[in-house]
């Protein structure tokens, strides 16, 4: 059995202020955590600091939106894996499709990056998804086979025993569009083969999020699906009615 995890993605969003009450919005019923979920939130470098002092000895665990695929060094303006651990961080999310297209980052980079969030304790959260082209085309599938397989090929299909796999089609992202249920499913059950190829147990274990517009009303239908075991949440993680909804709509 599969636990669920909702994170929270807060991309480049936020204040000072506004994550101070964001926080103190989510802190009354998320500090005691929802049974069978586990909550993460993922806040810009900046208020990782302030977010680990405000969430502490709460079950809001903490997430990062990134890290370089280097330990440390003269590699200005990066964040290092060991430095995410230093703020009590245990979740980094790799691949988004942010930066794969906005910052052009490479499966091998992605698979560098994933590679690099385990070495220093943290589970990576591998985003894959296909774009609305690759959708239309009829290639969906070819596309995130290819983006998984490089993962397992590089760092071995044992990694994702210590891994969450998020599928976020790329044309969901932030257009109020979510894929349906039914789509998703599809798509997950797909991931999971892909992974049985190289390791049945681990396919049958691993967590798959699904992200993309996922909001307070479509969330339920979506994490009822057999292969769907939480959501990587955007836009409406930034509201703590919805997101706590949101955590809340796990079966
Ligand atoms: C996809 C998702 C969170 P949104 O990027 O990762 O964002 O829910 O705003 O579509």
């Amino acid at each position: 059995m599969r636990r669920a995890l909702v994170a929270g993605n807060w991309k480049m969003n936020g204040s000072q202020a506004s994550i101070k009450s964001l926080v103190s919005d989510l802190l009354p019923v998320l500090a005691n955590g929802i049974n069978g979920v586990d909550v993460v939130v993922c806040p810009p470098y900046p208020y990782l600091g302030q977010v680990a002092e405000a969430a502490f000895g709460s079950e809001i665990v903490l997430g990062a939106q990134d890290l370089s695929e280097e330990a440390s060094g003269a590699f200005t303006g990066e964040v290092s894996g060991s430095m995410l651990s230093d703020f009590r961080v245990r979740f980094v999310l790799v691949g988004h499709s942010e930066r794969r297209v906005r910052c052009g980052e490479s499966d091998e980079l992605v698979a560098k990056k994933f590679a690099a969030a385990q070495a220093a304790g943290l589970i990576p959260v591998l985003c894959v998804g296909e774009s609305l082209d690759h959708r239309q085309s009829g290639h969906a599938e070819d596309v995130v086979a290819t983006q998984m397989t490089a993962i397992i090929e590089q760092c071995g299909v044992k990694a994702l025993e210590d891994a969450v796999i998020a599928y976020e089609p790329v044309w969901a992202i932030g257009t109020g569009q979510a894929a349906s249920a039914e789509d998703a499913q599809l798509m997950h059950a797909f991931i999971r083969q892909v992974v049985a190829q190289f390791d049945a147990g681990v396919a049958s274990g691993v967590q798959i999020l699904y992200g993309g517009s996922v909001n307070a009303d479509n969330a339920e239908a979506l994490f009822a699906c057999e292969d769907i075991d939480g959501g990587l949440v955007g836009g409406a993680s930034l509201n703590a009615k919805d997101f706590i909804r949101i955590c809340q709509s796990v079966s």
